[in-house]
Order: C-alpha cells, then structure tokens, then sequence
C-alpha cells in the first residue's frame, strides 16, 4: 500500500487538506463541552500553565482537541499522538496540526509508527505527560529514561493502565507522581453509565433501525454500563431483563424495576440482546440454539468474546451482511439471528463513542489535574494519586450551572449540625 502524509516542522498526519472539516467538528464539540470551556477561559487568564510541556497520548478525537486547546490557552507548550491507531479522526489531527499544535497521528498507523510517533512528542523533553492506557509512562521509564529527571507527573485515564501503575509503584519502580483520573467520580460514573447508555442504543439503532419499544431487551451484566443501557432501552419502552451472576447487582436490578433471569431463560425470549459484563462466553452455543427468529445480538463490553462467534458460525448454514454493521446468520431450521458490529463494542463500531458532553467531565479531569501537577507536582510523592473530592464536586458543579438546575447551600448551622458528635440525637 502506498501511503502519503502531509508532514510538516512538529507534525505527521494523514492530510492537511482535511483541517477545515476538522475544525468544524472541534467548534461542536466546544459547543458541547461547557466545563472545558469555562476552564479554558479561568486559567488562560491565569497562565496557569505558562512554561509547562505536556506531552499527550490520547484519542485524537474532536473532544480531545478542545481539551488540547484548553491546555494550549493556559499557556502549555504541546506535543501529541494517538492511543489507540483505530480512534484517531484525521480531519482532527489536520485542524490541530493546522493550529501550530505539534502532532503525531494518524487512523490505521502500525505498531512501529504508533512507537514512532510517541517518540517524537517525547522529543519535547516533557515536564508532564498525559495518557491514556501510559503508554508514555512506560516509554518514558522504559525507553527513554534519560527523561524521567525531567519529569514532574503524569495522569493515566484508563482503568488498566492505573492497574499497571499501581503494581510499578508498590515494586518502586515507578518513578514519578501520577493522578489517576479514571477514580473520579465524574469520570467513571458519567461515562460508564450514560455515555456508554446513551451510545450503545444509539449504535443498535443506526445498525438495525428497530422499535425498541415493547421489545424484550436483555442486558448481560448490571454494572455501571449495563445499568446504562437498561435504563435507556427502557426509557424506549423495551421490556428490561437483567442476567447477573453477583447477588448484589442483581438485587439492584430488580429493585430498579427490571426482571432478573438467567441466560438460559432469558435466550428464549430476548428479541434485542446486549453483553456489558467484561466477561468471556456471556452467549454461547445453547442459548442460539434457543433463541427467537430475529433475535439481535451485541456488545458493548470490553473485548469482543462475550459472544461466542464461533459458536454461532459452526450452527449456521449461512451469513450475509445485511446493513452496514449488521450481518444474519441463518440457523439450520431456517431461524435468523442478527449480530451487530461482529460483537465489537456497538458503541464505537456503529455510532460515535460517548457524546461530547460526557468527555467533558472526564477531560475536565485531565486538565485540571495537569493544573494540579504544574502548581504541586514537585511536592507529590512519587506513587499513584486519587482525584481531590473537591475537584469532582469543582466539575460537577461547573457543570450542573450549564443543565439549568438549582443547587441549595447548607446553612452555617447544617453544616456545623453534620460535624456535630456531642449532640448526640
Ligand atoms: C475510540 C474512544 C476508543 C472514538 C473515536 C472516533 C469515533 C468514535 C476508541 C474512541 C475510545 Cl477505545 O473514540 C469514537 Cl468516530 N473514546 C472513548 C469512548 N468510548 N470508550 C466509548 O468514546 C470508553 C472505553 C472504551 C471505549 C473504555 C474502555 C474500553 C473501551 C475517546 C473519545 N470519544 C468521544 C468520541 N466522540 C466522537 O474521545
């Protein structure tokens, strides 16, 4: 394959010519991220990042360049690429390399060019870095630790990566301070219950284009995401049956008013099916075999092995792919079954991820713990933090002034009422 790039001094993408339509993405999103926005302007008057340079590897999404922005306004110095080679919108990265930010990203880069281009933001001699999955943690502390005497702190944005991070630091091989901003609760709450909610019905919708509604609508596992999306499918009028294998959650689900059954049951009634529960093997042979003519099946979990395919595949006598994202599997005895996005997450494959106004809160987050690390880093001890309560009652209170809703004030006499233990009742 012949590639080309527009590549120019501190920047590779795919090509500049696509930075107009880039840039009108990065104004909706701004349109739709109040928080960021409200930040940018308080600490671009602030300087508050005068001097610090941040290198960023992250999704290089429209909502990410408001966020690079934002940092750019408080006075940071940039240099950025892409986490992941299939989330990277290359209009984007043209708009922001079009911007003067210094850019290394494009969609479907290899494993050898995605090293590439985190090796060139790296060349920045970061004070901070920003990430998501710390792919440049690693590399910093891996590859390149001639950088880690520079470096103030990091942030990491993903559930595994502060995993990771936290088995590096109780080894000490961690180097320096990191915030892990997936522990806020703005962020996990928010993006996990209506980001991926509202996303996941909105991908069965463009690949099926079915009612919803009077539909028997089962959601495998009833964490934060599947507690989403049977909030949302039932908000549709679908009938919610929950599958759950810890009492605990189960419990919830049918306290939430939705019906509870195993899989096995809950296979031969589903007419839409969706998989949220970070587990392997979720729906297999036998509940195919059970399963309604017509039934839908997907995933919004993590890997795509909820859904045996295989299994699927071996009882099948045939497959077309019948809409984009949508392929029928006919079954021996003439029954279909529908399997969208090949049991990839539906959120991402066939709609858009989650919506601006959700990675608001979360890049809300990131900036304001690049805030922190810039004003306090040198006195963080080396290890891995949480986000301050406060920063997250900060953003949802920012937020909370953009959705039109009254907050009450607890009086002097409340609060001193709620610390009070010689009262007694
Ligand atoms: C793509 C994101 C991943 C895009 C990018 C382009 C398009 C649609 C891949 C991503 C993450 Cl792995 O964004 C979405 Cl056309 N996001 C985050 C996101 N979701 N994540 C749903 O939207 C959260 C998550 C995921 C998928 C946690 C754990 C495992 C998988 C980055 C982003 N999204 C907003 C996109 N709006 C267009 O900026």
């Amino acid at each position: 394959m012949s590639e080309t790039f527009s590549k120019g001094q501190g920047y590779q993408v795919r090509d500049m010519g696509l930075a107009a339509r880039g840039r009108l993405k990065i104004d909706w999103a701004e349109s739709r991220m109040p928080v960021l926005m409200r930040l940018r302007e308080e600490h671009a008057a602030k300087r508050s990042l005068a001097g610090m340079r941040i290198a960023g590897c992250l999704h290089v999404t429209k909502e990410t360049a408001v966020l690079v922005e934002s940092l750019k306004a408080a006075g940071a110095e940039i240099s950025w690429s892409g986490c992941n080679p299939l989330s990277t919108q290359d209009e984007v990265a043209a708009a922001l390399a079009a911007a003067g930010v210094s850019i290394y990203a494009w969609h479907g880069m290899s494993v050898a060019e995605f090293y590439w281009c985190i090796d060139r933001t790296l060349d920045l001699k970061p004070l901070l870095t920003l990430d998501d999955g710390a792919d440049l943690i690693f590399s910093v502390h891996n590859r390149r630790p001639e950088l880690l005497d520079g470096v103030i702190g990091g942030t990491e944005e993903t559930t595994t990566g502060v995993h990771r991070l936290r088995a590096m630091a109780a080894d000490g091989a961690l180097k320096y301070p990191v915030i892990a901003v997936n522990d806020a609760e703005t962020k996990w709450d928010f993006d996990n219950v209506f980001g991926t909610g509202q996303s996941s019905i909105d991908g069965i919708l463009r690949a099926t284009s079915v009612l919803l509604a009077g539909k028997n609508f089962v959601v495998a596992g009833y964490g934060h995401c599947g507690s989403g999306c049977a909030m949302r499918a039932a908000g549709l009028g679908a009938r919610v049956i929950c599958t759950e294998v810890k009492p605990t959650a189960a419990l919830k689900a049918t306290l939430h008013g939705y019906q509870v059954r195993t899989m096995d049951e809950a296979a031969k009634v589903g007419d839409v099916f969706i998989t949220a529960t970070g587990c392997k093997d979720v729906i297999t042979r036998r509940h195919f075999e059970v399963m309604k003519d017509g039934a839908i099946v997907c995933n919004t979990g993590h890997y795509d092995c909820e859904i045996n395919l295989p299994d699927l595949a071996a009882l099948a006598v045939g497959k077309r792919e019948i809409r984009a994202n949508c392929e029928e599997y006919t079954l021996r005895d003439g029954r279909r079954i529908y399997v969208l996005a090949q049991g990839r997450l539906v959120n991402l494959a066939a709609a858009e991820g989650h919506p601006s106004e959700v990675m608001d809160m979360s890049f809300a987050n990131q900036f304001l713990s690049m805030v922190r690390l810039a004003r306090d880093g040198k006195r963080l001890p080396i290890g891995v933090h949480d986000i301050p309560e406060d920063q997250d009652q900060d953003i949802a209170r920012i937020k909370l002034a953009t959705v039109d809703a009254g907050l009450d004030v607890l009086t002097p006499e409340q609060a001193a009422y709620l610390t009070d233990y010689s009262a007694g009742t």
